[in-house]
């Protein structure tokens, strides 16, 4: 299968990190949205949001957003450790699938296009978001390892990448150690694969 993705972009990282994870042997397919090769029509075909990451899978399957990659590989490896199907177990991974497209991605991952792109968004309005996420997280994660269940889910794999690289959008991750844990034991998973740290940020002094 093929991964179309960009090397700086979380989303893509959280699909990679999975197929990672999981052992499933694919291509990265590069997409250079710095030229703009995202909004073309060959790529629009792919998926009509213009956005990275898009899954293609080798029976032709056209997978597009981070999180419905996470279920689509969960899902088509029968990985229920991953993804439960028990009405409760799944809807606490949805839970969590929500606040990475939505607290995740208003929060530290738009505080990090700040730095990384020169984006417009108001740095103390995301970056008090981000800080709002953290400490919920860090309470959550006071007394339990995982964010889901008594195991890794999908869950976790949707929030590490933007939660990792918080501090190149000027996020300090200082004052949350369960999360820091947190961030430790996922990087220990078998097949983990590790997101570009760029020297932006907090992260510039480091
Ligand atoms: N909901 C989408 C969001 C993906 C997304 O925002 N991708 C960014 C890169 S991190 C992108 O392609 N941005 C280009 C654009 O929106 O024009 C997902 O989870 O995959």
């Amino acid at each position: 299968m093929k991964i179309y993705h960009h090397p700086l972009s979380g989303h893509s990282h959280r699909a990679r990190l999975f197929a990672s994870l999981l052992g499933i042997e694919h291509e990265l397919v590069e997409v250079d949205l710095m030229s703009g090769a995202h909004k073309k029509p060959d790529f629009l075909a792919l998926n009509p949001f213009g956005q990275v990451p898009v899954l293609v899978d080798d029976n032709g399957t056209v997978i597009t957003d981070s999180n419905a990659i996470l279920v689509y590989l969960a899902m088509k490896l029968g990985r229920t450790d991953w993804l439960p199907e028990d009405p409760r177990g799944a809807a606490a991974v949805q839970r969590w699938l929500s606040v990475a497209a939505g607290e995740v991605a208003y929060g530290p991952a738009a505080a990090r296009l700040i730095t990384l792109f020169g984006s417009r968004h108001n740095p103390e309005e995301v970056i008090g978001r981000a800080h709002t996420l953290l400490k919920t997280l860090e309470f959550h994660l006071a007394d339990s390892a995982w964010l889901a269940a008594d195991r890794p889910t999908i869950a976790d794999v949707a929030l590490y990448s933007y939660i990792a690289r918080a501090p190149e959008g000027n996020v300090d991750l200082s004052a949350y150690p369960a999360v820091r844990a947190f961030l430790r034991r996922i990087e220990a998973l078998p097949g983990f694969t590790p997101f570009v740290e760029m020297p932006v940020g907090l992260s510039a002094a480091a």
